[in-house]
């Protein structure tokens, strides 16, 4: 009969294929959280003395991970970034504001409308560009900042397993070797970038599904209005399916590509990328630009209204 790895007991079991173990409710948690803190350490992401930034959506993996650095003990420092996609932000705002404020932990907020003038829709009538396209620029400057604001060196996100993988798998089948190059769970900080960290690396969408459904966390389960179904989606979908005849192949695919690939190319890559600072913002971007992208999205917006 099964028993859970951790107590022994043999009721309310979780069975994790992966790793060939059964852990009882209870004791789930302590796995899940372990696999994060080895995570932190193997890869010198920070120590329980260090601020980290961490850019919460109310998400389940943004959630998670924040519970994780409370309850072992590490320095987190919560921000949300108010989009201003009505009332689907309000919603999760309301609901990263309850969890920050239960477990003791001030939220800091940046509200692009107050930040810039405008929220996404906004910015995506003006400028016939994809909201989500100027929603991932502007999440990444905004997570940027807001670290900075915060006295952050590091920044930490809630990405995981699932997604590395179908990160990695997407950009092999376009072989953008540059996008590669840089895929990695711990980026270093230089040319105005805060050093950037995902905890969760180690971790799939249903391990931090069953953390979220065993602390009984609130988390944000509707799609944002603007999002069109993303290519990710039908990747993980995939994943699922090679998983499902293949023991651990999403750790076998990442790891492997972490041990043998990824560094041949920052190697290579290393030179390529250089930053310089905005003209108006101040924030980094590509050489050869005078503005950032985020605002040259604010600037068409304002020559939309003053036309
Ligand atoms: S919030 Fe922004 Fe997402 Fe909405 S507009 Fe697209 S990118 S879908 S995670
Ligand atoms: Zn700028």
């Amino acid at each position: 009969m099964p028993r859970c790895l951790k107590c022994g007991k043999s009721r309310d079991l979780i069975k994790l294929e992966r790793h060939r173990i059964w852990v009882c409710r209870e004791c789930y948690p302590w796995f899940f959280e372990k696999q994060v803190e080895r995570a932190i350490e193997e890869k010198n992401m920070f120590t329980r003395d260090e601020r980290v930034a961490v850019a919460v959506s109310g998400g389940k993996d943004s959630l998670a991970l924040l519970h994780v650095l409370a309850r072992k003990g590490y320095n987190p420092k919560p921000f949300f970034i108010d989009l201003g996609i009505e009332p689907y932000t309000r919603h999760a705002r309301k609901i990263v504001e309850d969890v920050t404020g239960s477990l003791g932990l001030e939220l800091e907020v940046y509200d692009l409308k107050k930040e810039r003038g405008a929220g996404i829709p906004e910015v995506a009538r003006a400028t016939r560009i994809p909201p989500c396209s100027i929603c991932g620029a502007v999440k990444r400057q905004a997570m940027n900042i807001m670290a900075k604001r915060l006295e952050c060196n590091v920044l930490a996100t809630g990405h995981n397993l699932d997604d590395e993988v179908a990160f990695v798998f997407s950009n092999v089948i376009d072989w953008n070797l540059e996008q590669l190059a840089r895929q990695k769970p711990v980026l270093e900080p230089g040319q105005g970038m805060v050093k950037k960290v995902k905890p969760l690396y180690r971790v799939t969408d249903r391990e931090v599904e069953l953390y979220v459904d065993v602390l009984g966390l609130n988390v944000v389960k509707e799609e944002c209005p603007l999002s069109r179904k993303a290519k990710s989606v039908d990747y993980k979908r995939v994943w699922d399916e090679i998983e499902s005849t293949r023991r651990n192949a999403k750790w076998s695919f990442y790891s492997g590509f972490l041990k043998r690939l990824q560094p041949v190319l920052e190697e290579r890559f290393q030179e390529k990328v250089r930053l310089v600072e905005c003209e108006k913002c101040g924030e980094p971007t590509t050489e050869g630009r005078k503005i950032c992208l985020v605002c040259g999205f604010f600037e068409r917006v304002k020559n939309s209204t003053t036309q």
